[in-house]
Order: structure tokens, then C-alpha cells, then sequence
């Protein structure tokens, strides 16, 4: 067997936190109505879309007699798209909650992501399997994969393997698109009268999957934490060493969650927020004197040294780079066979040249050759370019030295510039859960249990009231349906979980962009340290600075 450390050890044994709500016998647990719910928007395209999981209403747990509790019942569980930390306990607490219910009851655990429920490759979850997983990190008991459940024909052959393996309910633990596809597989099941009820469970440590309802997705507050503490460090070398500019590029395939969280953590020199750049159409130009103007400051200051935050989707935000992408993605969708029979990086961007619109065609020739090849790159299953792969936080640093250098030539800048570059983004995705994302998870999956438990589908497992201490957590279903709005993909209108992007007058931003500028001039680090899983509740317990101050 593995060795496991002393805190590895520790942390099997470690007891999940739940709300008061979810303790108890589960047959004495109910799901409370709170009225009819209906999207904010297209209202008349998703009932129609989704006539028979339409209009459900907001779900409470209370203290209740549910006389079928206690079935047998045999679940599937499937974890989708990037790991977070906590993906484990969700699986152990759906498992607590049926074996506590009937211990004849069974979880399976499709493998290696939703492919797993169309090639039926699962195992069975045990207690004695699961117990080695508990509060840890990663998502390896039984994989993930990005495969999106989506046609007609893979929800046969999901039919197919549910009743081969006598599967009444199926927990989809994903993101936005993720759970987009448990409401269409659940209006699926519904309508053809299956019996298999589907929930899904808040996943990414993007952040991006929040709204009224849903308080946070699960892994923001580890991964935040783990890159705050890494951010940190830097920012102590780069105030000893006094000769570095570090410029961090940090996860977060589109919303700047996890930048805006991290520089409320560590007070950077920059953090550059995407949502801001769109709204206030700030170009890379603009985005690099900005900065340029810091580092000159901070020089006269006697301080060549900082510390810089870049989201990873900065660039799909800066105007003229998403028309760019924009105009990229059409072109390589469209002209895939050709495309392939261009041999050398010349003749593609003679091509690529030849076919943008004018400006997208000045914009990519005046960008480095690494960053044209890396915006050449296969797509995602979504047709997306792959932000992770792009380099921007190099681009940046070009930029910006190349600024410098022509300043120095013109004697408007005396000081010195060295920079270094970082990519903070696989480093915290398998992190062992704080205990914020261990309590959180282990709650969702057991919630998740209850929800089915009381019959329900087309729901997504709830926990809010998350700033609170733990035993005034809420917990219950939220409806898949009122979350969902339409939107355009791939040129026809979908529907789709909305995307909760850095709102510029929310509590966080404000925040942030009260003290900035502050934090630009005069070095105001932080440095948080590793995340504790043992000692004081303020300490240990906390949760991320963006939950309390959208809570406040
Ligand atoms: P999810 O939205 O599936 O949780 O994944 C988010 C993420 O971690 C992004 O931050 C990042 O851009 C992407 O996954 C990287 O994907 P991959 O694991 O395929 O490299």
C-alpha cells in the first residue's frame, strides 16, 4: 500500500462539517417547496426546451417523515471537466447518505468522466474502497473526462446502461456546461417516463458557477488559497530580493474569480481584472502602459521589484484580441481540411493573414511568433482556444520590456527591469480540500442523496448560508431550469447555465479597486501562508474574502 504522510494519515480520519439541517435520520428529512421558479430570461424558450423539468420550485430541507428514505436504490455518480479540490467527499458524502438509508443500497462510479456512462465502465463505491479518498485531493477514484452528454443517441445509450445496472439516479458533478447537460439528460429521462432522476453538484475552481442560489462552486476556496499562498511567497522573495518583477498568470479559463480573490489575499502590485478590460474596452496597449507606469513609480521609489496578477482569459478579453480569436476560431472550424494540408507555420499564417479581417490580420502579424503559433492551437470541445496553453503573462512582459527599452533609449526611465514569468493554474486543482471545500462537498454530496431520496430531479445540490458557521448551513435543491438562460454557440441559440463573471459593482471588486492603487505604489503585501487544516476556527475554517464580502 502507499505511504501516506502523518497529515495524510490525519486528514482519513478527519470528520466532514455539516448543517444542523442534514443530520439525523434521513427519513426524517423532507424537501420544503418555496414556489414555482422560472429563469430570468428567454423564460418562453427553456419551457418549451424543457417541458417536463420546467417551473419546479426552490427546494428546503425540514424535519419531516419521507417514507422512502430507506429503499434500495442503486446511484450513479460521474465527475466532469477539471479537477477541484473536494471532488472525493462529494462522492463520500453521497455514500454516507444511502448507506446510512439502506446498506443495501449501491453507488457507482462511472469512470473517467461522462464517457464512462456511454462505454458503461464503472465500479462500485464501497466504504472500505472510499475510505482511503476522504478529504482528499484530486479526482483520481474515478477520473474525469470533458466528453459533453448532449445528443439523442448517447441518451439512449445512457437508458441502455441505467437499466442494465439498475440505476435510478444519476449525479452529474460538474461546471456550468456540465450541469447544463444534467437538465437536458433529466428532461430527457423525464419525458420518456424512465424513472432516473438526475442532480447535479457545483463544480470549478473558476468560480463562475454562482448566482442567487448557488453561494460558490466547490474548489475556489483551496485552489484560491493554495495559489494565495504561492503568490505570497513571491511577493516575500521579490521584497528581499529587490531585483525581480514577477508577473503571474493565474487559472480561470474566462471569469477573473480566482485573480480578483487571490490579489484580496495578497495585495499584488497589479492584478489585472478581464470583466474590467471589456467593459471599459481597455487594449493590450493601454493594459501594458498602465503597467508600464507602475514599474517607473515604484523605480523612482527606489523599488525595482513587484509583483503582477494576469488572468488566464485576459485575452479573450481585450477588445481587438477577441475579435481576433473570434474571427480564428470561424475560420479554423470552418476550413479544418485545409488547414491541415498547410505544412509549415509560415504557410498557415500566410493563410491564416489572408482570410482575417483587416484589423485582426494587424493585430495577430504584430504579435510575437510563439503567441500566433499558440493562438493556432487545437480547440477545447467547445470550439474555444485553449486559454491555459497561451502565454500571456510572456506576452505582457515583452510588451512591456520593449516599452521600457524604448523609454530608456529616450532617457525617460532610469531604473532597471528584470522580469520572471509563473503559470498558477494545475498547482491547486488537486490540492487536499481545505476545510472549507471538505465540509462544503461533503454536505453537497450528502444533500445531493436527499434530494433523490425525496424523488426529485433536474435539481442541483445546494448548500448556502456559507459565511456562516457551519451549523446554520442551509441545505436543499435549486432547480437546473431557473438558472438557464440562451445563449449563441457555435452559431445557433442554446441554452445554457449562466456564466457568473466578476460583476464591477460587486462587493469584492470594490473592494479591490478601493485600495489599488495604494498597492501599486507602496509595497502592501500579504502573505498568507499554507492553508491550516488544524488549530483555531479562524484559521482553519475561514472561507474565501469574495464569499464574505458577497455575503455581507
Ligand atoms: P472546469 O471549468 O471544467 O472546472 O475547468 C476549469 C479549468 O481548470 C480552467 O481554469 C482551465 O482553463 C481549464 O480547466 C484547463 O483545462 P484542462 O484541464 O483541460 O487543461
Amino acid at each position: 500500500m502507499e505511504k501516506l504522510s502523518a497529515l495524510q494519515k490525519a486528514r482519513l480520519e478527519y470528520q466532514p462539517k455539516t448543517p444542523d439541517m442534514i443530520k439525523g435520520d434521513i427519513s426524517n428529512i423532507i424537501a420544503e417547496e418555496s414556489g414555482v421558479t422560472e429563469p430570468a430570461s428567454f423564460k418562453e424558450e427553456i419551457k418549451e426546451l424543457f417541458a417536463n423539468v420546467y417551473g419546479l420550485p426552490v427546494v428546503k430541507f425540514k424535519k419531516g417523515s419521507n417514507p422512502n428514505a430507506n429503499n434500495k436504490v442503486n446511484v450513479g455518480i460521474v465527475l466532469s471537466g477539471g479537477q477541484a479540490p473536494g471532488g472525493h467527499n462529494v462522492i463520500i458524502g453521497v455514500l454516507d447518505a444511502l448507506k446510512k438509508a439502506n446498506k443495501d443500497s449501491k453507488l457507482f462510479g462511472f469512470l473517467g468522466g461522462p464517457s464512462g456512462i456511454l462505454e458503461d465502465k464503472a465500479i462500485e463505491i464501497t466504504p472500505e474502497f472510499a475510505f482511503n479518498f476522504r478529504n482528499t485531493g484530486g479526482f483520481d477514484m474515478i477520473g474525469s473526462g470533458r466528453t459533453k452528454l448532449e445528443s439523442e443517441e448517447q441518451f439512449i445509450k445512457c437508458i441502455e446502461v441505467f437499466k442494465k445496472r439498475q440505476i435510478s439516479a444519476l449525479i452529474i458533478v460538474g461546471g456550468d456546461d456540465s450541469n447544463t447537460n444534467a437538465a437536458l439528460l433529466a428532461e430527457y429521462l423525464k419525458k420518456n417516463n424512465t424513472g432516473v432522476q438526475v442532480i447535479g453538484v457545483p463544480k470549478t475552481i473558476d468560480g463562475d458557477l454562482k448566482n442567487k442560489y448557488i453561494e460558490t462552486s466547490f474548489g475556489f476556496d483551496t485552489a484560491t488559497k493554495v495559489y494565495s499562498e504561492l503568490i505570497g511567497n513571491i511577493c516575500r522573495d521579490a521584497n528581499s530580493a529587490k531585483k525581480y518583477w514577477h508577473f503571474i498568470k493565474l487559472m480561470g479559463r474566462s471569469a477573473s474569480h480566482i485573480g480578483l480573490e487571490c490579489a484580496l489575499q495578497t495585495q499584488p502590485n497589479v492584478a489585472i481584472i478581464s470583466e474590467e478590460v471589456e467593459k471599459e474596452h481597455i487594449t493590450l496597449v493601454e493594459i501594458v502602459d498602465d503597467i508600464v507606469r507602475i514599474i517607473i513609480t515604484r523605480s523612482e521609489n527606489k523599488e525595482d521589484f513587484g509583483v503582477a496578477l494576469i488572468p488566464e482569459g485576459l485575452i479573450e478579453f481585450i477588445p481587438e484580441m477577441k475579435l481576433l480569436i473570434s474571427e480564428l476560431n470561424d475560420l479554423l472550424a470552418n476550413n479544418v481540411t485545409h488547414f491541415e494540408t498547410l505544412n509549415s507555420f509560415a504557410e498557415q499564417t500566410q493563410w491564416i493573414n489572408k482570410n482575417l479581417s483587416r484589423d485582426s490580420s494587424f493585430v495577430f502579424s504584430s504579435l510575437p511568433f510563439d503567441i500566433q503559433k499558440q493562438l493556432l492551437m487545437d480547440r477545447d470541445p467547445h470550439g474555444n482556444v485553449q486559454v491555459s496553453r497561451i502565454e500571456t503573462e510572456k506576452l505582457i512582459i515583452d510588451l512591456v520590456q520593449d516599452k521600457l527599452t524604448e523609454m530608456k533609449n529616450n532617457g525617460k526611465f532610469k531604473g532597471k527591469f528584470s522580469a520572471q514569468n509563473h503559470f498558477f493554474g494545475y498547482e491547486g486543482r488537486c490540492a487536499a480540500p481545505s476545510n472549507f471545500d471538505s465540509d462544503y462537498c461533503y454536505s453537497l454530496g450528502y444533500t445531493a442523496f436527499i434530494l433523490i431520496a425525496n424523488g426529485l430531479t433536474g435539481y442541483m445540490s445546494s448548500v448556502s448560508n456559507l459565511a456562516q458557521p457551519h451549523t446554520n448551513w442551509a441545505a436543499g435543491g435549486i432547480p437546473l431550469t431557473m438558472m438557464m438562460t440562451m445563449e449563441q454557440r457555435r452559431g445557433k441559440l442554446k441554452p445554457v447555465i449562466k456564466k457568473a463573471l466578476v460583476e464591477l459593482d460587486g462587493k469584492p471588486f470594490k473592494k479591490f479597486a478601493e485600495q489599488r492603487e495604494e498597492c501599486a505604489i507602496k509595497t502592501s503585501f500579504i502573505y498568507p501562508g499554507a492553508v491550516q487544516y488544524y488549530g483555531p476556527a479562524e484559521v482553519c475554517d475561514r472561507p474565501t474574502k469574495t464569499l464574505i464580502l458577497e455575503s455581507e
